[in-house]
């Protein structure tokens, strides 16, 4: 067609074709280019159709297709929320009115931690998109929405290939009133290792720039000094700086005195100095229990002078009972996810403990029927998800021997299933159990966690238990992780890891001094930024040098299949994992007032080189385009 444009134009056929005609008319690139947009997301749904989606492992026999639908909304003004409260009263007026609050304020986290949970991070920035102006509108009540950071920067970038920044951009746009909140992995950032400390500082400036309001931030061993540089980035600019402590052990169990009620104690005050503005208590594995939340809340509540912020995960199926009696003793803020995507690993419900709270003195001023109505969105959407479901695992009282956080309890099951070793769960979860005894009894919490995890599945893949282990000094291959952490590259543990268990590990590595931060050289930004523009082709944004610094090889697949596919991320959730059905009609904007209608045809027959012809229609006339099919 370009060709056809060209030559049918009357300033070509009248001779007129110089450099001057082609620069004169910009119209003729726009249409290459839309042509050339569509092409490219004609090829993707074509190999989808032919090879599948490789994250989707199986097709499943049954795909929900049908749009879900969306509340009402009025018109009008957006109302006014804890984002314009927190504008007009600063970070210190602000918080003194969290304080100050009578109703117990709420965290919606379906759009962050309740996915990463349940559905391994696969929600999609479409499917949060679309019922983001509901949240505006009828939800301004909320103290902010978990929507960013934790495993979301990597999953979908690596999963999804989608921007997380864009993502962030288009939910910020569409929910200007509520506080965005992200959980920050202090000198691990978004990602899984420590990074060097101008790496941290960029990317807490960026996210702010981009709009997250509040920042919690957690050290996966609790150890401070790994948590001032992401801390004192996020005070330079207009955010909220949470810092959280994490929960393990059990402060009721005077067997379990390493995490007692002091040791949180002293925690939080050490966050206070440090200039925390939020008080976090970051239960990832769902192992406060209701009368330890109470007594916990209470003496934190005594001793700092700060809001306190609840986050738990409901793997033990109690924990909104945690929720309710820390809001007896002056809780302010707690999470929850909504009805539809909480419970299980995820948070509790939210939706039935605003309902639980009514005519007491901490109700909330949510609108329940929004809660109900929003979560009936999530219902639906969930079932464009159910590839990624796992099988539900009851926790049992085991829990709180092993102490698996929410998002690694499903993770690790899948993971066990991949090796072979799904039978033998209730071992890994013991052997877990005894891997933490080994190390020292420490903060499991990614990455961590992931380190006890990893050597859990090495030593029953080994068919070696803990005491076994120190008894032979026979040489393995251990995780990395697992040298990770006992060489320090994580950070420190007070008191150090039991040397014996560190040397049998580590054999002759030196392990690291002090925090990591300090002896990692910084990153060469300008020499970064050269590096991305040769793989982009163009001079790259600061959030591009981000996601690079984090990921480098994930962000540079993702650029690939950009370059390849165009944004893929513009088509509905169906269409992405599975392709389209037979006869199948799908519109996509790929850009305000530019639509594609796009229509599923046939597959044709393999050609002697082993590709297919997949056949559409684009906006009403037939396309084509060759997929090799890997089958
Ligand atoms: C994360 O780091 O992603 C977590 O959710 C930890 O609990
Ligand atoms: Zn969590």
């Amino acid at each position: 067609p370009f060709l056809i444009r060209l030559v049918t134009d009357p300033n070509f056929l009248a001779g007129e074709c110089t450099t001057r005609f082609i620069d004169d008319t910009p119209g003729l690139f726009d249409f290459v280019q839309r042509r050339d947009r569509a092409t490219r997301l004609l090829q993707y749904i074509g190999e989808v159709v032919v090879n599948g989606n490789s994250t989707v492992a199986r097709k499943p026999a049954t795909v929900r297709r049908a749009p879900v639908v969306l509340p009402e909304l009025a018109e009008g003004q957006i109302p006014t929320g804890t984002r314009d409260r927190l504008k007009k009263l600063g970070v210190t007026g602000f918080t003194r009115w969290v304080k100050d609050e009578q109703p117990l304020l709420w965290t919606d986290t379906t759009m962050r931690d309740a996915h990463q949970s349940l559905l391994a991070t696969r929600f999609r920035t479409y499917d949060l998109c679309q019922i983001a102006e509901a949240y505006a509108r009828l939800l301004p009540e909320l103290f902010s929405i978990e929507m960013w950071g934790g495993a979301t920067f990597d999953t979908s970038m690596r999963f999804l290939k989608e921007s997380p920044w864009k993502r962030l951009e288009l939910l910020r746009e569409k929910i200007p009133n509520i506080l965005f909140q992200m959980l920050l992995r202090a000198s691990s950032a978004m990602g899984y290792a420590n990074y060097p400390d101008n790496v941290v500082e960029l990317c807490v400036r960026e996210a702010a720039d981009a709009g997250i309001d509040v920042f919690r931030i957690f050290d996966a061993l609790n150890w401070t000094p790994n948590m001032r540089v992401a801390m004192e980035a996020v005070q330079k600019t207009d955010a909220i700086c949470e810092a959280a402590i994490c929960y393990t052990g059990d402060i009721l169990d005077p067997d379990r005195a390493k995490h007692d009620l002091k040791y949180y104690v002293k925690l939080a005050k050490e966050l206070e100095k440090m200039g925390a503005h939020i008080l976090a208590i970051k239960d990832m594995a769902g192992l406060c229990k209701p009368h330890a939340a109470k007594v916990l809340v209470k003496a934190l509540r005594d001793e700092v002078d700060l809001p306190i912020h609840f986050h738990t995960h409901d793997t033990g199926g109690m924990q909104a009972s945690s929720i309710l009696n820390a809001a007896e003793v002056g809780l302010d803020i707690a999470d929850g996810a909504l009805a539809a995507m909480s419970g299980g690993t995820s948070q509790p419900n939210l939706n039935t403990m605003v309902e639980g709270l009514r005519f007491t003195p901490r109700a909330s001023k949510l609108n329940s029927a929004a809660l109900d109505a929003i979560s009936e969105y999530w219902r639906e959407t969930r079932e464009f998800y159910s590839v990624f479901e796992s099988p539900t695992l009851a926790a049992g009282a085991d829990l709180y021997q092993h102490e698996m956080p929410g998002g690694q309890y499903t993770n690790l099951f899948q993971q066990a299933h991949a090796l072979g070793l799904a039978s033998q769960w209730s071992k890994i979860c013991k052997v877990y159990a005894d891997v933490n005894r080994l190390f020292g009894d420490i903060v499991k919490v990614t990455p961590t966690s992931k380190a006890v995890g990893d050597m859990a599945l090495f030593l029953v893949a080994h068919d070696m238990s803990c005491a076994e282990l120190m008894e032979s000094d026979r040489e393995l291959a251990f995780p990395r992780s697992v040298l990770d952490l006992l060489s320090g590259r994580m950070g420190q543990v007070e008191g150090g890891f039991p040397t014996k268990v560190r040397d049998r590990i580590l054999r002759d590595e030196k392990p690291l001094e002090g925090r990591p931060g300090e002896s990692l050289p910084p990153a060469d930004m300008k020499d970064t930024q050269e590096k991305v523009a040769k793989m982009l082709g163009h001079e790259p944004s600061r959030q591009e040098i981000v996601a690079y610094l984090m990921y480098p090889q994930v962000f540079e697949q993702f650029a690939q299949h950009g370059d390849q596919y165009s944004d893929t991320s513009l088509l509905p959730t169906p269409v992405f994992l599975h392709g389209m059905e037979a006869g199948e009609e799908i519109t996509v904007e790929i850009e305000p007032g530019k639509t594609l209608i796009i229509k599923f045809l046939t597959i044709g027959d393999p050609h002697a080189d082993g590709t297919r012809s997949v056949f559409f229609e684009l906006n009403g006339h037939p396309r084509d385009v060759t997929v090799k099919d890997h089958s």
